[in-house]
């Protein structure tokens, strides 16, 4: 290469902004991470219907320093995971009357010709404390409607837990034999049925917490392995949440520890697992605080949510994830 074009290729790397933002770099890709830009998203739940991958997200809408501030669900959807289509918001969380705020982590499922969208919530005062809505829509875009009136799931429901906001973060997992479960928690983790109106738990509430446990359980089924992936803190050794991950038989397990599946999301405490097995590959998907917008930057209230390509090994366990910036657009993915 000339000195010159040298030189001024070095200045242009040592621009901010410049060296992973130019045509066709990574950045510029459709598809690579984070996969929405335009608005902080969090709490990835991916739902496969047909030819289209939806995505259901909650909108981080913190300012300056605040904590969390989330009040709505929005959801894309993708043929090709590398371009993403806006359906705007499914819901607002005061469209549940009975919840005050926090549009926090979700999942959508499919059954009897119905959408089922579970939501964690945070109660009006006649049940303090987190706890898990559902709606119900026609469509995977909505509109989804409360489908029971009052909550799902509330604090009372768990009198074991150590504190309010154990209640949060539903995954829901249709059985091979057509029954629906539902997996929920913060530090400890429950398992239950749900009745085939998909609006009441069916029988015990049953604790199974995985070490580490810390939120964001998601359940899945491949082969003949349950899969229960989560958010994972080890106080001793870890600062930021990592994602670790159990299997078992059978729904009721027992469940076997398999370790880390990947660090911590880059910048934030929080990072949550979705997965999902698309056009005969397998994703997951995760969040971390590297996006800004405007003069806004990534912090625990503003995340943006990515996704990677996801491996299993030849005995069902999944190989370690690296959260990167070209995502599925890296060659070979
Ligand atoms: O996004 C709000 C909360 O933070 C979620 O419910 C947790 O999983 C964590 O991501």
């Amino acid at each position: 290469m000339a000195l010159s074009r040298m030189i001024a290729s070095l200045l242009l790397l040592a621009l901010p902004g410049t060296a992973m933002s130019g045509a066709g770099a990574p950045a510029d890709r459709p598809g690579s991470n984070p996969i929405i830009r335009d608005k902080f998203t969090a709490d990835p739940a991916p739902l496969v219907v047909g030819d289209r991958l939806y995505l259901y997200v909650g909108h981080d809408e913190a300012q300056r320093d605040e904590m969390f501030n989330m009040k709505e669900w929005l959801v894309y959807s993708t043929t090709d995971m590398k371009t993403w289509t806006p359906h705007g918001p499914i819901m607002n969380v005061r469209d549940f009357k009975w919840a005050k705020q926090d549009a926090w982590a979700s999942q959508t499922i499919y059954k009897n010709g119905k959408y089922w969208f579970y939501a964690a919530v945070e109660h009006d005062k006649t049940h303090p404390g987190k706890a898990i809505a559902v709606a119900v829509s026609d469509t995977p875009t909505g509109p989804f409607v409360d489908a029971k009136g009052s909550a799902l799931i509330t604090n009372e429901m768990t009198p074991k837990g150590t504190h309010s906001w154990e209640d949060i973060d539903p995954t829901v997992l249709t059985d091979d034999d057509g029954t629906t479960w539902i997996a929920w928690g913060n530090r400890q983790c429950y398992i239950a049925k749900l009745k085939p109106n998909m609006i009441e738990i069916d029988g015990p509430i049953t604790e199974i917490t995985p070490p580490h446990f810390e939120e964001g359980p998601w359940l899945h089924k491949r082969g003949n392995l349950y899969y229960l992936t989560y958010a994972s803190l080890d106080r001793t050794t870890q600062r930021d949440e990592h994602i670790s991950y159990a299997t078992a038989p059978s729904l009721k397990g027992p469940w076997t520890y398999r370790g880390l599946l990947t660090g911590s999301g880059k910048y934030s405490f929080t990072i949550h697992p979705g997965i999902a097995e698309f056009k005969g590959k397998s994703y997951l998907f995760l969040h971390n605080a590297t996006l800004a917008i405007g003069d806004q930057s990534g912090a625990i209230g503003r995340r943006a949510v990515t996704v990677e390509r996801l491996y299993y090994n030849a005995d069902g366990t999944m190989k370690p994830v690296v959260q990167t910036q070209a995502g599925v657009t890296a060659p070979g993915r």
